[in-house]
């Protein structure tokens, strides 16, 4: 045992004392209790226009029962927004709800018999009482949940608005369907084609449904991201890809006589095929036409050839989603039935059924063409069709180009293709399209990748489209005295499919035109539809009206909108149209519903694996000294896997509950904001949330320690000298710095200065000179101040300990402005030459009047070496730069 220790510190230092603790049990719910108290955070649906606004929104929850890390990151995000805006002046709503209907209600209900409202109402209990822990500055009276009637009968309400005004429309569409359960599938329950419950092939069936007419807005939809500057590159590229301009053609084609055993023609009245491409400029290279498995064609095909109808119910049984459909093997069969190229005299194509054909897109019938598509490509290899290259890559000799293992996509010149060849690619399109325009089959066309969008659904966890069937009348909206039309609580979900169909009573009413039996509508819909306007319904959350148009004039477009990437398309598209389509029908004067979006990165953390295979939670292993790990308790290897996203199947996660437990909330959000830019992939670690507390019970500590020696508040900092200058210039740069970090969304560098501002305020607790105790007290406000949108409740703590005669909160103090005249420099740095070479610098106030300079400049060592006594014939003096000596 060594017991002369010599590397031991001579006294304390005041840091290191443990007897002043920051109790954040007792703290954090006194203080949460007080902003509520205080309705610190509360705004009036119309503001008197005093302030300006300012509208934080983070994408509202899904009550699945328990709050994550990725709740905690997105909400901390939006917090020190909220909080920073309000110290800045403005009057800000944050508001906060669930996103309550969906699936996983009915699972439960179906799995252990709970009725899918308790389920829900109970996850949301726990989930509010959870966040409501993170001290989060939400006005809660504005809280409502889409399942709340107040809230899904006021989208009924906007639905027979949009109705009435033409955007809304009932169409056909596929479906995926479970012949066993007797139920309409939604893609991510079809699992290797099988229905998820009853492993039958999943089939595709034609329902009739309602659409949201998205579409009629593409061109907008597109144009107004241009606008939204405060939004990620990213997302607006994947909105602009999904919404999908493309300019091409349309092309007739006519069918030529069937071959082979086909003796009969075409099925009656189809005489040709049109086709939507945007490469008419390919024509020539064209080695086959292919159509959708449900085009009429293929139907026509069908009827008279088994073999035909095989492969068409075949691709029924495929998932209807884009993605199955890209991922899938090519297939095709050939129908025997032929075409003639519209511009070779005489030259006749097969037409195939493919897989990879979508009845939904363009005109459901494509022409092939392999040497310039990669699809095509592999459908045409597969197949023993030909290739024919007609686009000359720059550069590249016509005599010897060919087409390999992938297709030329890009421009060139055209060849093999008759009146186009030697054009480049834009004019050939150009030429191509004229000249079957001229010809009378084919036109010029933009087409658009968006389709409108299918909102019906077959369930009953959610809200029930108020239409009525009549077989007289047909489709009636329910009046709107009858609105809203409410789910029924007794509900049996023994049986598959919809409860809602197989109520005894709930679908059975009286039509509301002729007055006879009729049918209520029994689907409900997409829970997309309840997620794309909640940000209005915000504004006015008690409304009669779906909203109250002052209200959502007065806050709306929101200013900040939070969440993850994964909504960058479908949940942002959907509430763009949504915020048009109530505009258009008078409900509010905005366009867009997000002028600012910030789309956060993932909490990650190691994943753990025992010995046989399972994925364990952090809790159950040790970490090593060698770094290896170990079951906790034993001795048993444990591997360290990969810091992947948080997820419950890798069991990576960890409890925010139980981080609020042990550290506080407070640290809780410390951690998350400190280690990485937010938009970035943050790493949980132990290491890290026990080194965030640590920090918070530093700043506690230094402001306890000081708080005997401080003079009252208000004493003059201004006459500082020495240690205490150097601390107020500290103080006044980190107000600056904070403030600039806040501003970028660069909370990872606030925090960074904060600590490097503790780190100011040590270091000068010995100091002594005239005006230390106005500085420091200075200096430990700020701090708590600064730090005050990440850590609420310690800062308050701080500042009842500094202030405690004051009545404001730091909540509702406004934000710190730094004195310009701390953050100009003191001094500054000359380069001192002697005979125009560099021979040292000297460090002078910004003030000094050239004598004083040049004499600091001609008494430094390495000068006087330079000039080595020989007479100074003249002297330079650059203001800012240099000093140079001529001898
Ligand atoms: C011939 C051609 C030649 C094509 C060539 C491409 C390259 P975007 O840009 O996404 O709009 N297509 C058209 N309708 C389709 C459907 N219903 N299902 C599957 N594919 C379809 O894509 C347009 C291109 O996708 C069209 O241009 C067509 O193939 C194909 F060298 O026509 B192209
Ligand atoms: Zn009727």
């Amino acid at each position: 045992m060594n017991d002369a220790n010599t590397n031991a510190r001579p006294e304390t230092h005041p840091d290191a004392r443990q007897d002043i603790r920051h109790d954040f049990k007792q703290a954090e719910p006194r203080w949460q209790a007080e902003w509520e108290r205080r309705g610190c955070f509360a705004v009036p649906d119309v503001p008197d226009g005093s302030q300006p606004k300012y509208y934080v929104l983070e994408m509202f929850p899904y009550p699945s029962g328990k709050i994550h890390m990725g709740h905690v990151r997105n909400y901390t995000l939006g917090d020190v927004v909220a909080r920073y805006k309000r110290a800045r002046g403005h009057l800000v709503m944050h508001p906060m709800g669930w996103d309550a209907f969906g699936l996983p209600a009915e699972n439960a209900a179906r799995e252990r018999g709970i009725h899918p409202g308790k389920w829900t109402y109970d996850n949301i209990a726990a989930m509010r009482a959870e966040l409501k822990r993170m001290g989060l500055s939400l006005d809660w009276a504005r809280e409502f949940a889409t399942c709340d009637v107040e809230y899904y009968g006021r989208q009924q309400k906007l639905f027979l608005d949009f109705l009435k005004a033409g955007l809304v429309e009932r169409k056909e569409s596929w479906v995926n369907w479970d012949p066993v359960d007797g139920t309409v599938l939604a893609n991510e329950q079809v699992i290797d084609g099988r229905g998820w419950r009853s492993g039958a092939l999943v089939e595709k069936k034609q329902l009739s449904q309602w659409f949201f007419a998205i579409t009629k807005y593409a061109p907008d939809l597109l144009e107004a991201l241009g606008s939204l500057d405060r939004w990620p590159d990213r997302v607006k590229t994947m909105q602009a890809n999904w919404i999908g301009r493309s300019e091409g053609a349309r092309v007739r084609f006519k069918l030529t006589e069937p071959v082979g055993d086909l003796a009969e023609a075409p099925a009656p009245g189809i005489h040709e095929v049109e086709v939507f491409t945007t490469r008419p400029d390919t024509l020539f290279g064209m080695s086959f036409l292919a159509v959708a498995a449900e085009h009429p064609l293929a139907a026509a095909a069908a009827a008279r050839d088994a073999k035909a109808a095989g492969f068409v119910a075949e691709c029924r049984r495929m998932g209807t989603s884009e993605a199955t459909i890209e991922q899938a093997e090519k297939r095709g069969y050939d129908t025997g039935f032929r075409v003639a190229h519209p511009f070779i005299e005489g030259a006749s194509f097969p037409v195939w059924i493919a897989n990879f054909v979508l009845m939904e897109y363009g005109t459901g019938a494509i022409f092939g063409c392999p040497g310039h598509d990669e699809r095509d490509l592999e459908f045409a290899r597969q197949y023993g069709l030909g290739v024919v290259p007609v686009v000359l890559p720059p550069g590249a000799d016509a005599a010897s180009f060919a087409i390999g293992d992938t297709a030329y996509t890009d421009d060139g010149t055209i060849i093999n293709s008759g009146f186009l060849n030697g054009l480049p690619t834009g004019p050939a399109k150009r030429a191509a399209i004229e000249a079957l325009e001229a010809r009378g089959i084919g036109t010029g066309v933009v087409n658009w990748r968006l389709r409108d969008w299918g909102v019906s659904r077959q369930r009953y966890w959610g809200c029930p489209i108020p239409v009525i069937h009549c077989e007289a009348c047909g489709v009636q909206p329910v009046p709107a005295g009858q609105l809203p039309v409410k789910l029924p609580e007794d509900v049996d979900f023994s049986r598959p499919g919809n409860p809602l169909d197989h109520h005894p009573t709930w679908k059975h009413v009286d039509c509301p035109a002729c007055g006879k039996p009729a049918r209520r509508e029994t689907d409900t819909f997409d829970t997309f539809v309840d997620s794309s306007w909640y940000f209005a319904r915000f504004c006015s959350p008690h409304a009669e009206e779906p909203v109250t148009r002052a209200a959502v004039d007065a806050w709306l477009p929101v200013d900040q909108y939070i969440g993850g990437i994964e909504h960058a398309i479908l949940h942002l598209l959907y509430s763009r149209f949504f915020t048009r389509a109530m505009r258009d029908t008078g409900h509010v004067s905005a366009g867009e519903p997000f002028a600012g979006l910030f789309t956060q990165g993932m909490v990650t953390h190691e994943s753990y694996k025992a010995p046989d295979g399972t994925w364990l939670y952090p809790e159950e292993i040790e970490r090593q000294p060698d770094g290896g790990a170990v079951l906790r308790g034993t001795s048993q290897p444990v591997t360290v896997g990969r810091v992947e996203a948080m997820s419950k199947s890798k069991r990576n996660t960890v409890d925010p509950g139980s981080i609020i437990d042990r550290y506080g909330a407070d640290t809780a959000r410390w951690f998350i904001l400190s280690d990485n830019p937010p938009e970035r992939d943050m790493e949980w670690t132990e290491s890290g949330v026990a080194g965030a507390y640590r920090f918070t019970q530093r700043l506690f500590r230094l402001t306890a320690a000081a708080l005997p020696g401080l003079p009252p508040p208000g004493a003059d900092a201004g006459a500082a000298e020495g240690a205490a200058r150097k601390l107020r210039q500290a103080t006044h740069h980190t107000i600056a710095a904070i403030t600039e970090a806040l501003e970028s969304f660069a909370f990872n560098v606030g925090v960074a200065r904060i600590h490097e501002f503790a780190n100011a305020i040590a270091e000068a607790e010995g100091a002594t000179d005239p005006g230390i105790g106005a500085a420091r007290r200075e200096a430990l406000e700020a701090i708590a101040r600064l730090a005050s949108p990440m850590m609420p409740h310690l800062a308050e703590e701080l500042w009842s300990l500094l202030r405690p005669g004051e009545t404001a909160l730091v909540a509702e103090l406004p934000w710190l402005e730094a004195n310009p005249a701390l953050l100009r420099a003191e001094t500054l740095t000359l380069a001192v030459q002697v005979l125009g070479k560099l021979r040292g610098t000297i460090e002078v106030p910004v003030d000094a009047d050239a004598a004083t300079i040049f004499a600091q400049a001609e008494a430094e060592e390495n000068v006087q070496r330079a000039i080595a006594g020989r007479p100074i014939r003249k002297r330079i003096h650059v203001p800012g730069r240099v000093v140079n000596f001529v001898v």
